[in-house]
């Protein structure tokens, strides 16, 4: 049985995100469905408060954001690579390009259809986004579907020279990191996809040849099967702490990890790693045992506690 767990929702692009870097590498995986929104008991169990979507699981080894999903499964299945042509640096950077896509997709569908949402849901996803106003947004759509657009148009430049992906013959993190936000338009407002990138003949044919990259082999598991799972095996004991530390962490502090960039929550534990790519907590909850939970440093704010 696979050691990978996958905790998500499939609505998410950055769900669909790590799904392609599973279908790249043609892995198998177990699911276990959250909910889009709180209460997310099951998953918070795991990360210590993190509500977001993707978190991948292997034994007591928590995995916080597609980023580090992208490192880990490289890590653990080096081959088919995630980053042909190098070590992946630049790959890694094009998370926060990306994330000026994503935010420009996702204000269009806000501008659109959040009216629409049921209250519930729209309450939720304005907590989420406290920098974004649900009431004008929608006024400001000609600039969303600009920067959108210009956002694309770098997408059909790189692919203009005929090239399968964006790094060349082979798919790699470049082309997931983009292809969720291209979907993400197609699904929700279909006509403004249309208007804004049907003249980018390169980028069209590149959507089917990313999608077609599937998501590798999925079996459904419940939440209390992952839990068991995390009791069962042993957290690791690693603990690595920068010495020139940008923030002069050490090892044993009690942090909060939170995202920097929505209030997707956040997470206490004991310090046990701090690098510049990542952070790591230990943390123990009585429905899953010890486990250790790691963060990127990328868009993640550490607050010592004490
Ligand atoms: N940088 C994160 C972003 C994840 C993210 O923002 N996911 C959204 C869904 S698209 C989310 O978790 N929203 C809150 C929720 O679902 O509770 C990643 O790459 O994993």
């Amino acid at each position: 049985m696979t050691d990978l767990i996958l905790h998500h929702y499939d609505a998410s692009p950055f769900t669909q995100r790590a799904l392609r870097m599973l279908g790249l590498k043609k892995l198998a995986w177990r699911s276990v469905q959250m909910p889009m929104m709180p209460p997310k008991d099951d998953l918070a169990a795991l990360t210590g408060g993190y509500r977001g979507t993707p978190v991948l699981q292997v034994g007591a080894a928590i995995y916080v954001d597609s980023q580090l999903i992208a490192r880990e499964l490289e890590r653990l299945h080096p081959a088919p690579t995630l980053f042909p042509g190098g070590p992946g640096g630049l790959q890694l950077a094009l998370v926060k390009w990306s994330d000026a896509f994503f935010r420009a997709g996702l204000k269009l569908v806000l501008g659109a259809l959040s009216s629409q949402w049921p209250e519930p849901f729209r309450k939720d996803r304005e907590h989420l986004f406290p920098d974004i106003d649900f009431g004008t947004v929608g006024a400001e759509a000609p600039h969303w579907r600009a920067q959108y657009r210009a956002h694309a148009a770098l997408l059909e430049q790189q692919l203009a020279d005929g090239r399968a992906y964006l790094g060349g013959t082979a798919p790699g993190l470049a082309d997931i990191h983009a292809h969720p936000f291209v979907a993400m338009l197609r699904g929700a407002l279909p006509e403004v996809a249309a208007s804004l990138l049907d003249d980018f003949a390169h980028l069209r044919a590149w959507e089917a040849r990313v999608a077609a990259l599937g998501e590798g082999v999925r079996t459904e598991v419940d939440a209390p099967t992952a839990h068991a799972v995390a009791r069962a095996s042993r957290a690791p004991d690693t603990v690595d702490v920068d010495p020139n530390d940008a923030q002069g962490l050490r090892a044993g502090m009690t942090v909060e990890v939170e995202p920097d960039d929505t209030l997707r929550g956040g997470s206490r534990g004991e310090l046990v790693i701090a690098k510049p790519d990542r952070v790591a907590i230990r943390r123990t909850d009585p429905r899953v045992g010890t486990v250790v939970v790691h963060f990127p440093r990328l868009g993640y704010r550490v607050t010592p506690l004490g």
